[in-house]
């Protein structure tokens, strides 16, 4: 492209640098294209450099969620655990982006502010908080779960303890011994933290809307031999666990449980209980389809819970009752053992909803007096990244307005109306619902392919047909509603904000996706127009 191109106008601008920035900008490196990358942080690592709460680690195994680009990186990079805790996560982005030598194209603390597509130029304009950019390609790898969700309680601007969220936890070590400390929230993030902070707070109150369905990670020290055996067929481990339904190895699709004996499946349930973690349903593909089958893996799990937790009346509350895996399955490290200790007390907000949050307490059932306050409460899923600043379309449209009554994305990489952006595992993509590496992987390799096509055949613009926007949400949608997740409140559709219009987000199947890829690649980008509008 434009050999004249400075760092004010490059031909590709990258928002973010996570796990998919720090790819796509390193796929581009050598292609003859001017990219730069914005970064909001001082640091690179997106998620894991927000997300620095205690007991902080990926829940898919490390030798499954890291990259898989480059041979050599992954054959030299070793990880200490099965399940590597952030900083050993954040240190691995990190010595990807100097091995590779990409922190000169990062600009940090340069946040992006507005994204508006210049029709006349046919090029995007920028504008951050330090600069206006001009750029031919605009690609968004700001994430699936980056933007919180701040709870609308009563009287927590008035707060003057120590306030703390999971999502923005300090750098700096922060002392809870001896403090009397809320949570707020029973997802992941807050079934992580709370067995870690239990050990030395005073008292740990847990604000419980949601029990979760949590399976043991059964973490340890990397296993060398699993280690050397996946090294020595790392591609073929990687291709094989890529057809499964979610792309992660054990979680593959062959009996029914409908159809097993029952003894059988509760013993490899067992199985899948001690060795599985989010694989736990790994072998039976109905039970995300078939409400009966969901009962037995459900049922599985709450009887584990009353095994573990001593106090009937905590057991039962913790209890989850809705289809499993419907909210995304959580992973611990002792979390229902947690609840046999004596400073920690479990709200059921259900029963006893918070009134309001005073100067220094929650006034809920009783006034529970407290020095700290943890958020826990989540993210705007999926699109809270892309609606909470102004992405401006053709005619003006904002993209938060478009999507106003439910997220709309062909294949969860371009948007109708937004010619000449891409989104990195975006809405109708599998995404959350499979292991965000490879996902994010294939979309980078995907838009770098399509990029390279477009110079090749003397393309200028892409953009999504509205009609092949709206057949592949209609898909997304009908796959979700054959499952339970479509009757499941949750952050998949959208449940978790009031404001937020209720639609499905995921695509559903990682097989299915890939070949729906690669027939749009083969019939060049079939669905995509170019050099034309949709109007
Ligand atoms: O957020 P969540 P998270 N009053 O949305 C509750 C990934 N992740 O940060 O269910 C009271 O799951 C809310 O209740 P409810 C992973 O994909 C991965 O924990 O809406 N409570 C819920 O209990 C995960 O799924 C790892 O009724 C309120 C909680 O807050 C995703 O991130 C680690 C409330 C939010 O749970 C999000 O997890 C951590 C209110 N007003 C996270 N508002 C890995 O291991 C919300 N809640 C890779």
């Amino acid at each position: 492209m434009n050999q004249s191109k400075t760092s004010l106008n490059p031909d590709v601008v990258i928002v973010g640098a996570g796990v998919a920035g720090i790819y796509m900008l390193h796929k581009l490196k050598n292609t003859g294209l001017t990219t730069v990358v914005l970064e909001k942080s001082d640091e690179l690592g997106g998620t894991w450099n927000w997300n620095r709460y205690p007991g902080a680690r990926c829940d898919i195994p490390s030798l499954e969620y890291s990259y898989q680009f480059d041979e050599e990186l992954q054959q030299d990079w070793n990880w200490s655990e099965k399940y590597s805790a952030q900083p050993e996560i954040l240190e691995y982005l990190n010595h990807v982006a100097d091995r590779f030598d990409l922190r000169k194209d990062i600009s940090f603390e340069e946040e992006v502010l507005e994204a508006k597509f210049n029709e006349e130029l046919s090029l995007w304009d920028i504008k951050t908080n330090k600069e206006v950019y001009q750029s031919k390609f605009c690609i968004f790898a700001t994430g699936c779960l980056s933007v919180p969700n701040k709870p609308d309680i009563e009287g927590l601007e008035e707060f003057e303890g120590q306030l703390l969220s999971t999502s923005y936890w300090p750098r700096e070590k922060v002392d809870l011994a001896d403090k009397n400390v809320a949570i707020i929230g029973t997802g992941s993030s807050s079934i992580q933290t709370i067995p870690e902070i239990a050990k030395e707070v005073k008292n740990l109150y847990v604000f419980q809307r949601t029990p979760n369905y949590s399976i043991p990670s059964n973490n340890g020290p990397m296993d060398k031999g699993v280690e050397a055996d996946i090294k020595s067929r790392y591609a073929e481990f990687r291709k094989e666990n890529w057809k499964n339904g979610f792309g992660i190895a054990g979680i593959s699709d062959e009996a029914l449980i409908a159809e097993s004996d029952i003894d059988e499946v509760n013993n490899q349930l067992e199985d899948n209980w001690k060795n599985n973690g989010l694989g736990f349903f790994g072998g039976y593909a109905d039970v995300p389809i078939d409400a009966n089958s969901n009962e037995v893996a459900a049922a599985f799990v709450r009887n584990k819970i009353k095994e573990i937790v001593k106090d009937p009346k905590t057991a039962d509350k913790l209890s989850p009752k809705y289809h499993i895996g419907g909210k995304r399955l959580c992973v611990d490290t002792g979390y229902f053992e947690t609840f046999n200790r004596e400073n920690v007390h479990l709200i059921d907000l259900h029963s006893s909803p918070i009134n309001r949050i005073g100067k220094s307490n929650i006034e809920a059932d009783q006034e529970y007096d407290i020095d700290t306050l943890i958020l826990a409460t989540g993210f705007d899923a999926m699109t809270g990244a892309l609606t909470s600043l102004d992405i401006v379309g053709r005619n003006g449209i904002i993209l938060r307005d478009q999507w106003k009554q439910g997220a709309k994305s062909y294949l969860g990489l371009g948007v109708s109306n937004f010619p000449n952006l891409f989104t990195i595992t975006g809405p109708g993509s599998p995404s959350v619902l499979s292991n965000m590496m490879p996902s994010i992987e294939q979309h980078v390799n995907w838009i770098a392919d399509c990029i390279g096509w477009m110079i090749d055949n003397n393309k200028n613009v892409i953009e999504s047909s509205l009609s092949a926007e709206e057949e592949w949400m209609d898909l997304v949608n009908e796959i979700a509603g054959m499952t339970i997740f479509k009757s499941t409140e949750s952050w998949y559709n959208g449940s978790n904000i009031d404001s937020k219009a209720k639609a499905f987000l995921p695509f559903i199947g990682v097989p299915v996706y890939t070949e729906k890829l690669e027939e749009v690649t083969s019939n060049n980008y079939q669905g995509f127009i170019f050099d034309t509008s949709n109007n």
